[in-house]
């Protein structure tokens, strides 16, 4: 494929939405009531196609944040306080509130446009735990994803979206971003977009750790395969302050196909317990007294409850298994009328497959095939492989602004979710310190930063001059790749090994086997050290001279090739961070063996920048509030 024959597409427009799920849903459906008003123009652009892409992709059983603010039950000040604890006592309460406040009014938007949730006999939604609400969720995406385009359209020619493209790099002015270049991934297009403000939504990490499936199962990751840290690259090369890029999360799954824990958790109220039945919760509750105050608050957080079940596996008491069939019994134990009782069963047994046919339909396809009847029998659970997704239990995304009338005053630069650049900003899991968002919580910071993004852009109507020979300076890098494979193709008989290129393939293992053995993947236990992680370091140094040399047959190769160095730099700003903090603060995601205890000096952000004038990283410290302004 030659490099030459791409088509160079110039776009302008006023707000650049990067990224099509659920963020960017909510910005586009924000942002079309506020560009109308300034009569400006927006740009939303995915890498894939929006009724299908990103986290929700499959669907969803539950909406996992809902505060039910107008019942009075929750406050704000419950969610912070919630939040806060399952992160260790790391979280910006300002961005968490700001979302939290907000989050409701999105819920039922999702249910005038459709969604079924779950109703009781009195009408209420159905709550999972106090904060999830029960959905009939395998269209949710869908659903969302049409009233975001609708959103755009109602624009006629101010509103547009773009599927199919991939967007790779920031372009910039000096300290402010003003625009983005991608190809597209069916044509040979190269686009430049160019805007007043950029707000990057593409979504976090997946297979920047060796995943546990591999070879025939390459490619079954909780998380989705599609989301390769385009939006921490994008942060990080315009020269933004990250921050949280160490807290990764490693989910607790059922094994081999994922599906969720929640449900059965929450709902069913299931235990979790080792090979002999016995609740690691309750057996080992004096290991949380180690990790307090948050240890031994309710719920444990997600890290601990990992923990915990670690211990076990490591003192070989594996496997580990949710009782689903316990739980179902416990639940219809106490009916005294036996047909109601039946009736209540097959009930149960219906919601239980439906959780998964819902969102992971693997799992229900793991369980047909294993003759598993959930009623009947337990099922092995187990720690994923780690993933960035600071809108769930991670925390690792970009240092944003928050909101004038929450944050305090470090915290606050003139526009909420906007980055450490002018005209740059993030939502879902570009943006970090406010985990616990979700579905429906990155949707409404979408819609947060959406209307910030346009007041930026009414308040610096200036546009950027991208010069020609800047354009085709971009244009020759990305598509490197494709002129690399053409110059050295026919020099070995097998186009995936030859000693001139690299293909993006064997590149990704290569990062997966140094991050699993030096950064604490899943084959060590996520356990590091010092002198592993630096170790690791030195290794990524040789993968980011090597990525001069990677090569694509065609288009779909080229995107790999992006999507890798992607998950590279989300890489190294991973291991840099774990680096710096020098303790242990979430065990169950990683743990330092040289520093394994929790400090009260390390109560702190630890964010990280990249210095695209001199190549160099900066680590700092920064203070966690422990009040918003309210
Ligand atoms: O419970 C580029 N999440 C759940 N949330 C819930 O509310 N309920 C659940 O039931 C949830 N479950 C769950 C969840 C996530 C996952 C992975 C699973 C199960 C298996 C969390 C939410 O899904 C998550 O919080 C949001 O989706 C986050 O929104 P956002 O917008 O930050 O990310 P996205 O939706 O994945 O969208 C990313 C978009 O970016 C695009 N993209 N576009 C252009 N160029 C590039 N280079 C790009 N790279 C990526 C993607 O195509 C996509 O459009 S439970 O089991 O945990
Ligand atoms: P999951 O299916 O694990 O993604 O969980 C869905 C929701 O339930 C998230 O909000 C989790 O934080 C929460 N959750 C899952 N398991 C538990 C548990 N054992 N205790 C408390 N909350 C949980």
């Amino acid at each position: 494929m030659n490099p030459d024959n791409f088509e160079t597409i110039h776009i302008d427009t006023d707000l650049l939405i990067l990224g099509g799920g659920m963020a960017a849903c909510g910005a586009a459906f924000e942002a079309a009531y506020w560009a109308k008003k300034n009569n400006l123009k927006v740009t939303l652009v995915d890498k894939a196609a929006m009724e299908r892409s990103g986290a929700v992709a499959m669907g969803l059983s539950a909406i996992n944040m809902y505060l039910g603010l107008k019942d009075g039950k929750n406050s704000v000040e419950d969610y912070v306080n919630y939040v806060k604890t399952d992160l260790m006592g790391i979280a910006r309460d300002d961005l968490v509130a700001n979302i939290a406040r907000h989050v409701d009014s999105s819920v039922h938007l999702f249910e005038k446009w459709g969604l079924p949730i779950w109703k009781d006999d009195e009408g209420n939604y159905v709550n999972e735990g106090r904060w999830q609400v029960m959905i009939h969720g395998e269209s949710y995406k869908s659903i969302v994803s049409e009233a975001a385009k609708n959103a755009l359209r109602d624009m006629g020619e101010k509103g547009e979206y773009f599927e199919r493209i991939f967007i790779t790099e920031p372009i910039m002015e000096g300290n402010r971003c003003v625009g983005a270049a991608g190809f597209s991934v069916r044509e040979n297009k190269f686009y430049i977009f160019k805007a007043k403000a950029v707000l990057d939504t593409m979504g976090g990490a997946v297979h920047v750790f060796r995943p546990r499936s591999v070879g025939e199962g390459l490619g079954r990751s909780w998380y989705p395969p599609f989301n390769s840290g385009a939006s921490a690259y994008f942060t990080l090369k315009a020269g933004a302050e990250m921050t949280c890029q160490e807290v990764r999360f490693v989910p607790v799954r059922f094994k081999d196909s994922y599906g969720p824990v929640g449900a059965w958790f929450l709902l069913f109220k299931a235990k979790a317990t080792n090979a002999k039945g016995e609740d690691y919760m309750v057996t080992r509750a004096s290991e949380l007294e180690k990790w307090a105050p948050y240890g031994t608050a309710k719920p444990t957080p997600a890290n601990l409850r990992n923990y915990l079940m670690l211990l076990e596996l490591e003192e070989g008491n594996g496997p580990i298994y949710m009782q689903t069939g316990e739980a179902i019994k416990e639940m219809v134990a106490n009916i005294p009328d036996e047909k109601e009782a039946k009736r209540k069963l097959k009930m149960l047994e219906s919601e239980a497959w439906e959780d998964f046919l819902d969102m992971t339909i693997s799992q229900a396809l793991n369980w047909a095939a294993h003759n598993i009847m959930p009623e009947k029998q337990p099922s092995e659970i187990s720690a994923c492989e780690p993933y960035f997704i600071s809108s769930h239990s991670g925390a690792s995304g970009a240092w944003i602004s928050g909101p004038e009338d929450l944050a305090p005053s470090n915290h606050f630069w003139g526009y909420d979710n906007m980055t450490t650049i002018r005209g740059l900003f993030a939502a879902g899991d570009a943006s970090g310190a406010s985990s616990h968002k979700f579905s429906s919580g990155s949707f409404t910071e979408g819609r947060i930063a959406a209307k910030a993004a346009l007041a930026f852009c009414v308040d610096n109507p200036e546009t950027a001059s991208i010069d020609e020979a800047k354009v085709q300076e971009i244009k020759e890098k990305i598509l490197q790749p494709l002129a690399t494979f053409e110059e050295h193709k026919d020099y070995a008989n097998d186009e995936d090994v030859n000693p001139n290129y690299i293909k993006p393939r064997m590149f990704m293992f290569r990062l997966q086997k140094i991050m699993d053995e030096y950064a604490g993947g899943a084959s060590v236990g996520f356990k590091t050290s010092k002198a592993l992680l630096d170790k690791g370091l030195e290794f990524l140094q040789y993968m980011k001279e090597d990525a001069e040399k990677l090569a694509a047959s065609d288009l779909n190769e080229l995107m790999r090739c992006w999507e890798n160095i992607h998950r590279m730099w989300q890489a190294e700003s991973h291991l840099r961070t774990i680096l710096f903090r020098e303790e242990t603060r979430w065990p169950g995601y990683y743990f330092r063996t040289d520093f394994p205890e929790m400090k009260e000096d390390w109560k702190c952000f630890a964010n990280c920048k990249w210095d695209p004038g001199t190549g160099e990283w900066e680590m700092v410290r920064r203070e966690v509030m422990e009040e918003s302004k309210k």
